[in-house]
């Protein structure tokens, strides 16, 4: 039988599985924020699906559940040292710096280093853009995307994500750099269902609708060359440039794709009252446009699902029932 629950009592409920994992009360928190967002949001790939990575990363001991990130400030670059924690507490501990350093001059870039990730980047986004800023935010993962022309896994699907304040939900888009994150594989496989053609070559570098080679050989970056040369971007920015792992390293370092990996995060923050005065009317004009014509803006289906769960509540399936529950018994005996 499925299962409804509030908002709310998933985000207890996920609480608990970590505190019983050994996490700190505000790593619990932070974590099951993101995963519930979501499970909310209808993002199955970024839900409670990966609470069960995250626990085996606890297991393996490949993350410090204990955590308490450090936050600088070096004129307007913002650093946060995550101190081998998982992403989101780090996140929220940045966050109100980097919006303050940001309105102070116009635009901020916040470097977290030495984090454990395995989120969606759309939460993140969501608390700048409902502070009036616009942002921009990207990582390396590990390496599992070939990159185009090339048939060897060697870059992250590498997400990328863009918010733009505006009265009522943001605009916000953000998406892997391969053609689907690679959660996106894990969940066909573990349901038996093959893969669409163009998502995957095998580890002969063939095409392949079998997520098991998929998840063996390697994903395509979206868009061919383009996508491939924007991932290239993300290893070059937000590894190289802020001395945090790229994918291969972060591959290398875990040496196991069903933990999640080690790396940084690169976030920059706009303030586009500093850019002029009036930057929304051109911008709604802009966004109205695209919807006048039946378009459908980026995070609308995340919005209506949002809004469902909050009056209907979140739907589980029996499996994601049963899983919960081993987890919230079992603790890390349950991975
Ligand atoms: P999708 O392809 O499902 O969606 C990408 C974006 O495009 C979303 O903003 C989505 O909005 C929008 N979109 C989808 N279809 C349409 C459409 N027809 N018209 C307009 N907009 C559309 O996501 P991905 O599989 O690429 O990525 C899923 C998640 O995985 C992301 O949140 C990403 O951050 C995460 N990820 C995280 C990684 C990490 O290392 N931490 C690595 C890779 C991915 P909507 O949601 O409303 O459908
Ligand atoms: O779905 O590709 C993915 C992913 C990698 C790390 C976190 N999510």
């Amino acid at each position: 039988m499925t299962q409804t629950l509030s908002i709310a009592a998933l985000f207890d409920t996920i609480v608990a599985i970590f505190a019983k994992a050994g996490l700190s009360p505000d790593q619990a928190a932070a974590v099951a924020r993101t995963v519930t967002a979501g499970e909310r949001d209808a993002c199955k790939s970024h839900g409670i699906y990966r609470i069960e990575g995250c626990l085996r990363t606890v297991k393996a001991g490949k993350v410090n559940p204990l955590a308490e990130p450090t936050v600088t400030v070096d004129g307007a670059i913002v650093r946060v040292d995550a101190q081998g924690g998982f992403a989101p507490l780090a996140f929220e501990r940045g966050a109100p710096v980097l919006a303050e350093t940001a309105r102070r001059h116009g635009l901020a870039a916040m470097a977290i280093g030495d984090c454990v990730h395995f989120s969606a980047l759309w939460p993140e986004i969501e608390q700048l853009t409902a502070q009036g800023l616009a942002a921009l935010a990207m990582c390396p993962s590990y390496s599992s995307v070939a990159p185009a022309g090339g048939i060897q896994a060697l870059l992250g699907t590498n997400p990328l994500a863009f918010g733009w304040p505006r009265p009522g939900n943001p605009y916000v888009f953000d998406f892997a750099t391969s053609v689907v994150a690679r959660g996106e594989v894990e969940l066909h496989r573990r349901a038996g269902k093959p893969i669409p053609e163009g998502w995957a070559i095998d580890a002969e570098g063939a095409a392949t609708t079998d997520p098991t080679a998929a998840l063996a050989g390697a994903l395509l970056p979206f868009g061919g060359h383009k996508g491939s040369a924007i991932s290239t971007m993300i290893e070059l920015l937000a590894a190289a440039m802020i001395g945090e792992n790229d994918s291969v390293t972060a591959r290398k370092v875990l040496g196991d794709m069903t933990l999640s990996p080690t790396h940084g995060e690169l976030v920059l923050a706009f303030d586009p009252r500093r850019f002029t005065a009036d930057p929304f009317t051109a911008a709604e004009a802009l966004l109205e446009a695209i919807a006048g014509q039946g378009a459908r803006l980026p995070s609308q289906r995340r919005f209506a699902a949002r809004a469902a769960a909050e009056t209907e509540g979140i739907t589980l399936t029996p499996d994601e029932t049963a899983r919960l529950e081993r987890f919230l018994s079992l603790g890390l005996d349950a991975v």
